[in-house]
């Protein structure tokens, strides 16, 4: 049998170390991640997978930390995802509880995994779904993917997980601003964290008249918490566990699978296409050529960009 094919049988096996090196292949995009990925996908999509966006600062890395001790609590096993450099179990010790995020680290039924973004533009890296899936299939109960408040990779993260969480904090003024631009469509639970702050429950009141008026079916819940404090984190969990509910019993799940299907098909397929047509085009200076006139003004870039698919000039 082929190395990957032999890791993926381990992994599927329990073995974590496996799953640490097929994750590496994965996040590289290596022909053998493909095909690690082209086996687990099958065997995936059991876990609930749980997205947490929201505002740099707004506290996901400590919420993300204080809800994997809620459901080890509860005997759930936990993947977790981290889109960002700072480890989810570096923070939140305003009580000093540094002894139970050590059992967090050290617990075998918790896998951790950090990922870079690599400059990609949203906040999501681009590997971060095949992740997902590896650790789906692994047979974590609950994936949290924590992702950098990039403003523009929410909607990247509902595609990619069954419960969206959006938290807010009091006193960053916009947030509710950004709730109205469309942040309530994806949120599937709202979390206000920092609840030990002044404004807290002006937020949530603010929040609530917002999920009201603009109501379509189940009315978004509005959880609070503060997350450094472990306080509602057991309300969170009871939240998602409540929409993970929902979403079996709905046929909302299908529809909504479907949907990110279909996102993740076409993301994937335009990718390729501008690879191959920038590995094409570059190759013999076609590319350069026409970025040369863009920058010149001497030709704009529709123009260019038809040129570059072969379409009109
Ligand atoms: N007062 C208060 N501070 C909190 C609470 N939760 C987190 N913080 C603090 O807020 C800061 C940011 O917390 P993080 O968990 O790193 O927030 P984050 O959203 O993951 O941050 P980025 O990943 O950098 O976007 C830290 O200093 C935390 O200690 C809370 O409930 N109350
Ligand atoms: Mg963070």
């Amino acid at each position: 049998m082929a190395p990957i094919e032999a890791l993926v049988e381990q992994l599927l096996a329990g073995n974590r170390r496996a799953l640490g090196r097929v994750l590496t292949q994965i996040e590289n995009d290596t022909p053998a991640g493909r095909r690690a990925l082209a086996a687990l996908y099958p065997r995936s999509g059991n876990a609930h997978t749980v997205g947490l966006t929201g505002s740099a600062g707004s506290g996901k890395s400590t919420l993300t930390g204080a809800l994997a001790r809620e459901f080890r609590a509860r005997g759930r096993t936990l993947g977790i995802v981290a889109i960002d450099p700072t480890s989810p179990f570096s923070h939140g010790a305003l009580l000093g509880d540094r002894i139970r995020m050590q059992d967090l680290t050290a617990d075998p039924q918790v896998f951790l995994r950090s990922m870079a973004t690599r400059g990609a533009l949203g906040g999501l890296a681009p590997a971060t779904s095949g992740v997902v899936t590896a650790l789906d299939a692994f047979g974590k109960d609950i994936v949290l993917i924590e992702t950098v408040g990039a403003g523009q990779d929410e909607v990247e993260v509902a595609m990619m997980a069954d419960t969206t969480v959006v938290v807010l904090t009091p006193g960053s003024g916009d947030d509710v601003q950004a709730m109205k631009a469309g942040i309530m469509e994806i949120a599937d639970v709202l979390v206000v964290n920092k609840c030990d702050l002044p404004n807290a429950d002006l937020l949530a009141r603010q929040l609530r008249t917002i999920v009201e008026a603009s109501r379509s079916g189940r009315l978004t819940p509005i959880v609070r918490t503060a997350s450094a404090l472990g306080e509602g984190i057991g309300d969170l969990a009871d939240a998602l566990e409540e929409h993970r509910t929902y979403l079996g019993a709905s046929g909302v799940r299908e529809a909504h699978r479907r949907e990110q299907a279909r996102h993740q098909v076409l993301a994937l397929a335009r990718q390729r296409l501008i690879d191959r047509l920038v590995m094409a085009q570059g190759a013999d200076g076609r590319l350069d050529a026409l970025v040369e006139e863009v920058a010149a003004r001497s030709l704009d870039p529709h123009a260019a960009a038809d040129a570059l698919i072969g379409e009109g000039r």
